[in-house]
Order: structure tokens, then sequence, then C-alpha cells
């Protein structure tokens, strides 16, 4: 069996885990002072937000400089410290790999653009005149395409313009990019989330979209023409030398789709991230509709079903672009309960778990009221688009960032009730949550109930209970609108999970005799057959016959 499968990886937002030198921004010294706290939670793998350098309009998914590191983060000599010093505790490291795009001050683009002649032209799609090519629209929203009037020149961003899209038809692009790779993994990295990967291949012809509103071009670009061609090059290239793992970042994606990619035997990426159960809010994004549990259930399911056996899934609730899970699909006033059934309804599937810093602390969303405490790109110019274009009002707009903006999972991470939650003694680039006052790694510490211990607990099972990690999976009561009832199977091994995701005691007729099996984790001290309002509890038996085999 392959590392990545038996992994737990834990995402780090750089700019806001830990600040080490008194500026107010998080810093690779600040995450080596906390590997130990990481290790005591038996994460095995880190994956760290982009660190490169970069203008930081997006928070350095603009990457400037594939090869160096923003000084706001330290040195390279820093990095290579961070590597060691993880490696010594059994720790990997996840580089994130953002080669959609590059940032506008990337040496590349700026040459691309100030000389005709330049071959680094065509590493972008770059258009003579002001005229757009064609309707496309960007993820932030607007027209995908910016004109650069001094050189009067088009050029083509998913993204916010000063993230310009790459040509990967290009070969010396391909080439260039391998390379960089090549440089990190020589220096000892473990693997790449690769930021949008499934958007790298445009069609030859840049024609126009005939979508409705959002999105414009999507039916081009997603899953493109040649994405398994320069995928498979990487692979043959690169990811084929080294032991190192992937997992590809895949808007808008199926399960068949995604098979394309993961595939035992195709092997282009290890994982996908996948965003069905990102939607079970939401039309699209801004679009909300009302929270329902079974819909985030049966998202889940659709994966374990299509994808088990064949390939190999991410496992995920948080990430540095979604809300807090705890405010977005838990219950504040059961907010113990509710945290600790969301990490095992979802955890206890098969598949690698990825858990984003201040998860497993509870941590929950900004608590913003004015525009301005926002700091992210999206949000603000969505901000704009729903005031100019779609004329919404303020308070509307303010309505959909509170419950929306990434900023909600970007505040500081949350050490102690000290100033500015221990995160720095400087003021944070984005304010702290005032409740770090009672949310915090230090409390969570002390107390043997917490959250952390709760996460802690589940990590640790997955290294007794191979069943966790290989077993099959089957969803039971899948029309029940309240109950989670899962079934996984693995050799000897039977392990059952079982969620009350709802406000109300549950009770319900089981499908296996409970008293064959060991309660092996409980969010609750009730062991009867009731289930309190978000309980969560996981049984295991070993069956003598090895009928599951
Ligand atoms: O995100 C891609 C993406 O499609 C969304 O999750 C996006 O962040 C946004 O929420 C769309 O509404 C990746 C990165 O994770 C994100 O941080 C970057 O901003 C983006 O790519 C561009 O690199
Ligand atoms: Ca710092």
């Amino acid at each position: 069996m392959r590392w990545y499968k038996s992994s737990v990886i834990y995402q780090i937002y750089p700019r806001s885990f830990q600040d080490s030198n008194h500026d107010g921004i998080g810093d690779l010294p600040g995450i080596i002072s906390r590997l130990d706290y990481l290790q005591h939670l038996g994460v095995t793998a880190i994956w760290l937000s982009p660190i490169y350098a970069s203008p930081l309009y997006d928070n350095g998914y603009d990457i400037a400089d594939y090869c160096a590191i923003h000084p706001d983060y330290g040195t390279m000599a820093d990095f290579q410290k961070l590597l060691a010093e993880a490696h010594r505790r059994q720790i990997k490291i996840i580089m994130d790999l953002v080669i959609n795009h590059t940032s506008s001050e990337h040496s590349w683009f700026k040459q691309a653009i100030s000389d005709e002649k330049s071959p680094y032209r065509d590493y972008y799609f770059i258009r003579s005149g002001k005229k757009k090519p064609n309707n496309w629209t960007s993820f932030f929203g607007g027209s995908a395409w910016t004109y650069l009037p001094n050189e009067n020149l088009s050029y083509l961003h998913l993204f916010a313009p000063e993230q310009p899209d790459l040509n990967w038809e290009n070969p010396q692009l391909r080439m260039e990019i391998k390379n960089i790779l090549r440089f990190w993994l020589d220096m000892g990295v473990d693997g790449f989330r690769c930021d949008v990967i499934n958007l790298l291949s445009k069609p030859k012809k840049l024609r126009n979209s005939r979508r409705f509103l959002v999105l414009k071009g999507a039916e081009y670009y997603i899953n493109g023409p040649k994405i398994h061609e320069y995928l498979q090059e990487l692979k043959r290239d690169v990811f084929n030398q080294y032991d190192m793992m992937t997992v590809g970042e895949c808007v808008f994606i199926t399960p068949a789709k995604a098979l394309e990619y993961i595939e035992e035997g195709v092997d282009e990426l290890n994982m996908v991230f996948q965003f069905d159960h990102m939607a079970v809010d939401n039309y699209f994004k801004w679009f909300l509709r009302p929270f329902k549990p079974y819909r985030l259930k049966l998202a889940l399911a659709k994966w374990q079903d299509a994808i088990n056996g064949r390939g190999w899934n991410s496992l995920y609730l948080e990430n540095h672009d979604q809300p807090r899970s705890v405010s977005r699909f838990g219950n504040l006033d059961y907010y113990y309960a509710s945290a600790t059934m969301l990490a095992t309804l979802v955890f206890f599937q098969q598949g690698t778990p990825f858990i984003y810093q201040g998860q497993e602390i509870g941590m929950t969303n900004a608590h913003f009221t004015s525009l301005n405490q926002y700091r992210d790109v999206e949000t603000k110019r969505i901000y704009q688009i729903g005031r100019t274009q779609l004329k919404l009002s303020h308070k509307r707009m303010m309505h959909k960032i509170k419950y929306m903006s990434r900023d909600n999972a970007r505040t500081p991470m949350q050490w102690d009730d000290s100033k500015h939650g221990g995160f720095s003694d400087a003021n944070p680039w984005i304010e702290a949550n005032p409740n770090f006052v009672t949310i915090n790694v230090k409390d969570n510490l002390a107390n043997e109930h917490s959250i952390f211990h709760y996460y802690q607990k589940l990590i640790a099972l997955r290294k007794t209970y191979s069943v966790i990690i290989e077993g099959d999976f089957k969803l039971h009561y899948p029309k029940h609108r309240a109950l989670v009832y899962y079934e996984r199977c693995f050799q000897d091994q039977q392990l059952i999970v079982l969620c009350n995701y709802s406000t109300k005691p549950l009770s319900f007729k089981p499908l296996h005799d409970f008293s064959e099996f060991t309660v092996i984790l409980d969010n609750d001290d009730n062991k009867g057959p009731v289930l309190q309002a978000y309980q969560a509890r996981v049984l295991f038996r070993r069956t003598a016959d090895d009928k599951h085999s």
C-alpha cells in the first residue's frame, strides 16, 4: 500500500499559522516551532499553502518565482530546516503547486508583454488589441480578459487579473515546469497539492461560451482536450521518478471524470479534491441555499461508492477557500457534539483525511462586521460585482460574505488566550476572531474532552484498525434525514459508524447486533440505543468466519 493511503495530512495556511518575528505574519520558523504540536495531534504530513515569492494579490496563489521563498515567510534555509525537522518527526511535506497561472509579476509574463518577439509570449494567452477574444468570465467575477493599454494587449486569466493563465500547449513551458518540480523533489519534498489542475488545458480555438451567467468558458477548459496528455507527461518524466504523492484540486468534477485522473493503472494523480459536498449549501458559491444534512451525507457517499476499489478518495471538510465546518455544517449551540460528529462522519470513510489548521480545535467563522476587515481578493471583487452589476444591497452582500468568504478560514490560528490568540504579539495581517479567549489550543490541550483530543483519538485509531483505512463502504438508511449509518469491512474486521445529524434524540432500527461490537469512539457519555443530539459512535468487531473478506 502506498504511504499516502495511511497518511493524515494537515493543511497549513502559513500566513495565519504562527508568527515568529513580530511582524503579524505567520512564517516558516513559526511553523517549525509548532511541529511538536502537530506530532502530538498525530498527523503524518503537512500541506503548505504557497510560500513562494509573490506579490500576494491572492496570498501566494500568484507565484512570481517558483524557486524562491517569500521573505515574509523566511529564507530557503528556513525551508530546508522545516523539511529536516518535519522529516525527523516522521512528518512529510507537501507543497502547493500553482501551475495553471503565474503572477503577472513573474519574469515570464513581464517579458511576454514587453517584447513581441519574446519566446515567453507563447507561455500565456496574449492577443493584440482591446477587443476581448471571447466572452469567458473569471472565477472571481467579471471578464477573464484584461487589457493592457500601454502594450495594447489583452490576456486571459481565469482568476484575478494578477494571475495570467499559462499556455500548456507550449513544450518549453512544460519543460520549465518539470524542472521546477524536480527542484523541490530533489530537495526532499514529498509531494504536491496541484491547484486547479483540471483547468490546465485550453482548446486551440478560444470560442465564445454558451453558458449562462457564471463561469463562461468552463465547458471548454474544465478537463480540457489535452489535460491527460499533459499529466501523463508529468507522471512519466517526474512523478514516476520519486516516492511522492499528488492530490489535484479538480473543480466541477464528477466521479467518472475523476477516475480518468486517478483510477489505478492511470495514476496521473493519486487523489483529487472534489467539490460536491462543498455545494450542499449553495447553487454556485455566492448563490446560497439552505443546508440540509442528508445532502452532505449523500454527496460523500456518492464518491465512496464510485471511487473505492478503483482509486483513492481525499476526505476533507475545510480548507483555506471554505467557511469553517462547525459554523457551516455544524451547530454552534451544540458546539462540541456537532464538531466531533462532523469529524466522525467524514474521517471514518475510505480515503486520506485532510485537516485544515484550526479545524482540530473547532475554530469558527470570522466575526467581521465591516467590509474593510476582509483581506481576500475574491471577497472584495464579489462585493463590487454584487453591488454594481447585480444591484444587490450592501446588507445582502455582507450576508453572503459573512457566510461564504474565504477569510472565514484565514483568521489567525488560536493558540492561547493572550493577545491575538498567541499568533503574534504584533497586529496580525488579518484580525483574530475574539473567541480565541475560549477557543484555543492551550485550552483544548488542558481539557480531556476537547475537540482536539477527539481528533487525536480519531487519528490514533487509524493506526490500530486497518479497516478504517482499507475497508469498503456501505451506506445504510440513505434516505434518512438525520441518521448517518455506514459500515466498513476489511478481512475479519467490521466497523459501524452512527451519527445523529440533528438536535432531537434519535431512535432507529439497528441492522446489526450491536451487542457483538465494542464501542471504539463516542462523543457522548450516553451508552443507550437512542442517540442524543449530534451524537457520533463508532463500533468495531472481529468476525470469526471472515465472511466479509
Ligand atoms: O481555488 C480554486 C477554486 O476554484 C475555488 O475554490 C476558489 O478559491 C474560489 O473559492 C472560487 O469561488 C484555488 C485555490 O485554492 C485558491 O485559493 C486560489 O485563489 C485559486 O485556486 C487560484 O489559484
Ligand atoms: Ca513573521
